[in-house]
């Protein structure tokens, strides 16, 4: 059955491996297999874990399923990532009538009844997007650049967060986005839909945003592929800085990634060990995030860690 409730409800030291289960949003980008790759190494039987890890191809129904198996295998702790922002209360009713806790990492719901969760952990979108628009604006003024979007899953909240920082941070200046569509963070849609801007606006062009790196990835392919120079002709900004988007950023086809770092396995870890000790936890631990140029990218990959 599940633990006792996570608000401090007796807890003690648990006999034999806390189970866990984990419903991650799908493989669909770098950034993913990076998170993925951290839980995976973090929560282990070593660890004092038993992992149940599910991949719902990032559709919400999925996930819905997986919450519902981890309840009815009962599971002392779930921890999910939810690839969009709404649509969450009745499961998270039901885990909190289970008395177990839940986690979210990477992602928010926008659930008004925080009851329904113990602990978020995960970077601070709207600031990577202010953090993108400032440089955008630093380094470009003056010139009427004119921005096409990227956006991520629609719904999802780096999606929402990242253009509203973005948005705010360029008000004001000479930069104008003309125009913005999804390509759900994943490099094949990224190009897709760079080839449809391309074809529409041609040389107007001045920068893509991008939300990730990836869709930043699949861009530089349509942009090459239309005789044009990435970082050059058209200037990219991306978010993420996994390994590939940094180094096409030392290559000089990208001009500035912010960085969303994945490795979210050991807060993962020490908040599920707290909660179950009946520990109170951190509501909300914000995932610091650095920033890089063409010559930081080239000075930080040979570290790198993903
Ligand atoms: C951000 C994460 C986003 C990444 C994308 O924390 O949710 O989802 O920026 C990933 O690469 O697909
Ligand atoms: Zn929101």
């Amino acid at each position: 059955a599940g633990s006792p409730a996570a608000t401090g409800g007796g807890g003690g030291d648990k006999a034999g491996p806390i189970v866990l289960g984990f419903s991650q949003v799908g493989a669909e980008s770098g950034w993913r297999a990076a998170n993925t790759k951290s839980i995976q190494e973090t929560l282990t039987a070593e660890n004092g874990f038993d992992l149940k890890f599910s991949d719902a191809q990032q559709k919400q129904e999925n996930q819905i399923q997986a919450i519902r198996s981890y309840i009815s295998q009962g599971v002392d702790v779930i921890a999910f990532s939810p690839v969009v922002e709404t649509g969450w209360d009745a499961v998270l009713q039901e885990a909190k009538e289970a008395k177990i806790p839940v986690i979210l990492t990477d992602r928010a719901v926008d659930s008004q009844d925080d009851s329904l969760y113990v602990s978020f952990i995960g970077s601070d979108f709207v600031l990577e997007g202010d953090t993108a628009g400032k440089w955008a604006v630093e380094q470009y003024k003056g010139q009427g650049l004119k921005i096409v979007e990227l956006q991520g899953t629609t719904g999802a909240a780096p999606a929402i967060d990242r253009k509203e920082g973005f948005e705010k941070a360029i008000a004001g200046s000479d930069l104008t986005i003309i125009d913005s569509q999804t390509g759900n963070f994943t490099r094949t849609e990224g190009k897709t839909v760079m080839e449809g801007f391309l074809q529409k606006h041609g040389d107007q062009i001045g920068m893509v945003f991008a939300h990730n790196d990836d869709m930043g990835l699949g861009a530089i392919e349509a942009i090459e592929a239309a005789g044009k120079k990435p970082g050059v002709d058209i200037k990219i900004i991306t978010i993420d800085a996994v390994k590939d988007g940094m180094q096409a950023l030392a290559d000089g086809k990208i001009n500035y990634i912010v960085e969303c770092n994945p490795l979210l396995g050991p807060d993962l870890a020490d908040i599920a060990k707290k909660v179950l000790a009946g520990e109170s936890v951190q509501k909300r631990i914000v995932v610091k995030d650095e920033a890089f140029d063409q010559e930081q990218a080239k000075a930080a990959l040979p570290d790198r860690k993903y």
